[in-house]
């Protein structure tokens, strides 16, 4: 087919379709029949209508109820051949020379759709038999594998032929129950061989129109309680023959189904889960009565039965056909063959002990439960197939009904099914699943004790629940009933490790997966995971400059730019958005933002894009930051301090040095060395008259290059030397020298002392107690005060 469509063009895909509409516009007019429930079309012995079906048969159909016979063709003797649905499937049955044939021949043959069927290759009744149903192919699944020669045209399949139904049960020799139903179906048309069946000329039909109607949604009502009834619209004058027909399902043992008359009647009802059929045409005397000996009616299962009166005599058949009960009133045929009927009562009276009840009559409660697919008839010369009543539509009156759904726990409001472990069900209070009766009348229900006998094993203890028991199992054992050894208790995981039950017979191993802590690895996560050389579950060091491995840990250290355990993140320097209203750019190392003012970005790790202010990337709190401001405030008054006392310090001391002086070459000579101080480093000129200054002024000399050392003073100070003892020996020198003249930088250190204008040697002595400090830290405060430290430290590391 699809091949076809492939290279077909248009216009001859329209003929196709064309033709496949005068085709199937053909097959209407060869009369679409629609056969109702307990319907047929019947063709005589000899009329050999299926005749070449055994080479292709064809049919388009439709049905609406659960199986039933489409065709059936009598032979001689038990010979039959039979072709229906059952359980959305189409099923053969046959019997050809003592040859029993069951066969199921296509799939997904659904309720309430039209369906094409092609059959070729009948004859044999096997596997190589071709079926297709909405172009679908199927093979059939053969049940009995027999050889058989199906030919309609031979003399030992020449009899009956009945299609969409049959007139009794008593006609079919079905061997199986699959297709003992009526069904009710739409056939379009059917073909045997090359002939059209004409549908429209059986030799005898019943419940036959030409006209499809859909399946209809079944008619269905629930009795809810005691009092519950309906009084149905029927044809109710009288008649020889009556037809009413009803499915039921109920768990009650008594009720009434149906009351069709009024002094004469025909009632059917429940005694005891047996059904009773009664009979009385005359209206007066006793009736004939007749009981079922199968007493499971009210098992709950849907009951299809039908009952046919046809003058004295009643029949109850079930969903098939098969007899059930049947009663003739008055001993003769002919006493009164008309009912005359006032009314159709459904499932109870509106008056139960109505004086118009016939005593016999025994059962008058209302049926509970739900009715479906309530079918009447009622005629006198020509037989009338029953069509279906609705109990919502069609009722003069009722009392207590629902006809939303079949509504079974809704079906015992007149009683309180409300005690421990109760429930109503189709007219009937019951203990549920896992109750057991204490008592009948009032119904009293018991949680059945599911620990004894105990199934739990291996020392479990048991709790007992509803319709089911807890074991509460040893740490060894797992399971229902605690008879399975874990293997998470024999084979446990390590190292913290969750370990996950397998579902193994046997305890094993493998029978149990571990799933470790971070950090191991192995099957049993005995094994750590070293993190600096392989991907473990709790992570890999990358983007490290170091890593450290240890049992169940790492250490990895980040390169700049990187965070987390195990370094894989980079540092998002935007997350908390430093640029404020402009766009930030991150970069491994750090961001710039894109402000207004600075579209390019060009200042790194900017705040913000209001006033310009960069942040250190090593953040600073705000509390840090005032301390190091107090700090520095403070180091500040005490650098002016210090400075303003040696200013004063200074000039007394210059006055005293130019008493000494040799006049302005000497002042210049001093100059340029104090100059020199203050190219080397900056403006700490004060600290030319100081012990730093005589101890840089050897360091330097020391640090200059030879020849530039020439052009300064040498001083007789060793590599060496104590700057102490230097001064000591100085001193001495001075008081031993006679020479007035003597001049020398360093000697007015000598000079001082006690008395002396200088006072005492306060400077060398502050130098020293100066210099029990570390200055170091200064460094830290950043390059500009370095310089600072290098002064306070230089002091120091000399003395
Ligand atoms: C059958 O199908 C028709 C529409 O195709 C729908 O209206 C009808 O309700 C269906 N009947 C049942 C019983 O599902
Ligand atoms: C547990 O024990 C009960 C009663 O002995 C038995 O019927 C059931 O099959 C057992 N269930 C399992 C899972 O072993
Ligand atoms: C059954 O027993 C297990 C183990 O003692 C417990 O965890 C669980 O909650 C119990 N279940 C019920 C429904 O009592
Ligand atoms: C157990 O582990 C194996 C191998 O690791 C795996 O294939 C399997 O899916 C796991 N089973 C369960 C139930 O976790
Ligand atoms: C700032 O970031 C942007 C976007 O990545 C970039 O184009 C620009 O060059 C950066 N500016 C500087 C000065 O690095
Ligand atoms: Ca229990
Ligand atoms: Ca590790």
């Amino acid at each position: 087919m699809c091949s076809y469509s492939g290279s077909t063009t248009p216009s001859y895909r329209l003929m196709l379709l064309l033709l496949v509409f005068l085709v199937a516009s053909l097959h209407q007019t060869t009369g679409e029949k629609f056969i109702d429930k307990n319907g047929y079309l019947k063709w005589n012995l000899g009329s050999n209508v299926l005749v070449g079906a055994e080479t292709r048969l064809e049919f388009t159909f439709r049905y609406c109820n659960n199986k039933g016979v489409l065709i059936y063709q009598q032979g001689e003797g038990r010979n039959f051949f039979a072709l229906g649905v059952n359980d959305q499937r189409l099923y053969i049955e046959a019997s050809i020379d003592g040859l029993a044939v069951e066969m199921y021949v296509g799939e997904d043959v659904l309720r309430n759709q039209t369906h094409d069927v092609t059959i070729t290759n009948l004859r044999t009744l096997n596997a190589n038999t071709g079926v297709i149903i909405d172009g679908i192919a199927y093979t059939p699944e053969v049940l009995t594998d027999v050889v058989v020669d199906l030919d309609f045209s031979r003399s030992i399949l020449v009899g009956e032929t009945q299609i969409g139904g049959y007139e009794s049960i008593d006609q079919l020799r079905l061997n199986t129950q699959r297709l003992k139903a009526y069904p009710i179906v739409c056939i379009d048309f059917m073909r045997a061989g090359q002939t059209d069946i004409d549908l429209n000329n059986p030799s005898s039909q019943l419940g036959v129109t030409d006209k499809c109607v859909v399946c209809l949604p079944p008619s269905l009502v629930t009795l809810t309680k005691t009092t519950s009834y309906l009084e149905m619209k029927v044809d109710n004058n009288p008649r020889s023959n009556t037809i009413i027909s009803i499915n039921f399902r109920t768990k009650a043992t008594d009720g009434l189904l149906f009351y069709f008359g009024g002094p004469a009647y025909l009632a059917l009802y429940l005694e005891g889960g047996a059904l009773v059929l009664r009979l009385n045409t005359r209206g007066s005397g006793a009736d004939t009565k007749y009981k079922t000996t199968r007493t499971t009616f009210n098992d709950g299962e849907m009951q299809e039965v039908s009952v046919t009166r046809t003058g004295n005599m009643a029949t109850l058949v079930d969903g098939a056909g098969n007899i059930i009960a049947r009663v003739t009133f008055g001993g003769s045929q002919n006493s009164a063959q008309a009912l005359n009927a006032e009314r159709l009562y459904v499932g109870g009276f509106p008056d139960a002990n109505s004086a118009d009840l016939a005593d016999d009559i025994e059962v008058r409660q209302s049926f509970r439960g739900c009715l479906e697919e309530l079918r009447f008839a009622s005629y006198s010369a020509v037989e009338e197939a029953p069509t279906q009543i609705n109990f919502e539509n069609q009722n003069e009156a009722s009392r207590d009904v629902d006809f939303s759904a079949c509504l079974e726990s809704a079906s015992c409001q007149s009683y309180s099914c409300t005690g421990e472990g109760q429930q109503c069900s189709l007219g009937v209070c019951e203990c549920i699943r896992g109750y057991g009766v204490l008592s009948q009348d009032p119904l009293e229900c018991y949680n059945i004790d599911d620990c004894s006998p105990n199934p739990c094993q291996n020392g479990a203890v048991c709790t007992d629940k509803i319709a089911d028991y807890n074991c509460t199992c040893t740490d060894r054992y797992k399971g229902k009933n605690c008879s399975v050894i874990r293997n998470c208790y024999d084979f446990p995981c390590l190292n913290g490790a969750e370990c996950i039950e397998l579902d193994t017979p046997t305890p094993s191993a493998t029978g149990r997966n571990c799933s470790c802590a971070p950090g191991y690895k192995g099957v049993d996560c005995g094994q750590d995971c070293d993190e600096c050389s392989e991907q473990c579950n709790s992570g890999m060091c990358v983007n490290s400059i170091s890593c450290e491995n240890s049992i169940g840990d790492f250490v990895c250290e980040c390169k700049e730019g990187y965070e987390g355990k195990d370094c894989s993140s980079e540092i998002d320097w935007c997350k908390d958005n430093p640029c404020g209203t402009g766009i930030c750019n991150n970069f491994l190392t750090g961001y710039n933002c894109t402000c207004p003012d600075d579209p390019s970005g060009a200042v790194p790790n900017r705040q913000s894009c209001g006033p310009l202010r960069v942040v250190n990337p090593i953040q600073i709190s705000p509390a840090a930051l005032v301390a190091i401001l107090v700090c520095l405030v403070i180091l500040l008054i005490l650098v002016i301090v210090f400075v303003a006392f040696r200013r004063q310090y200074q000039q007394k001391k210059k006055k005293a040095l130019y008493g000494y002086g040799n006049g302005p070459d000497f002042e210049e000579s001093r100059e340029n060395i104090m100059k020199y101080e203050e190219e080397g480093y900056g403006e700490e000129d004060q600290d030319a008259y100081d012990v730093n200054l005589i101890k840089s002024v050897g360091d330097t000399l020391k640090q200059r290059k030879p020849e530039d050392r020439s052009k300064y003073p040498t001083l007789p100070l060793g590599e060496a030397a104590d700057v102490g003892d230097f001064i000591h020996g100085r001193l001495g020198d001075a008081e031993k020298d006679t020479n007035d003249g003597a001049i020398d930088e360093m000697m007015p250190f000598g000079d001082e002392g006690q008395g002396s204008l200088a006072g005492s040697l306060s400077s060398l002595n502050s130098s020293s107690s100066d210099g029990d400090q570390n200055y170091d830290y200064l460094h830290d405060w950043g390059p500009r005060f370095s310089k600072l430290a290098d002064m306070f430290n230089d002091g120091e590391s000399d003395d």
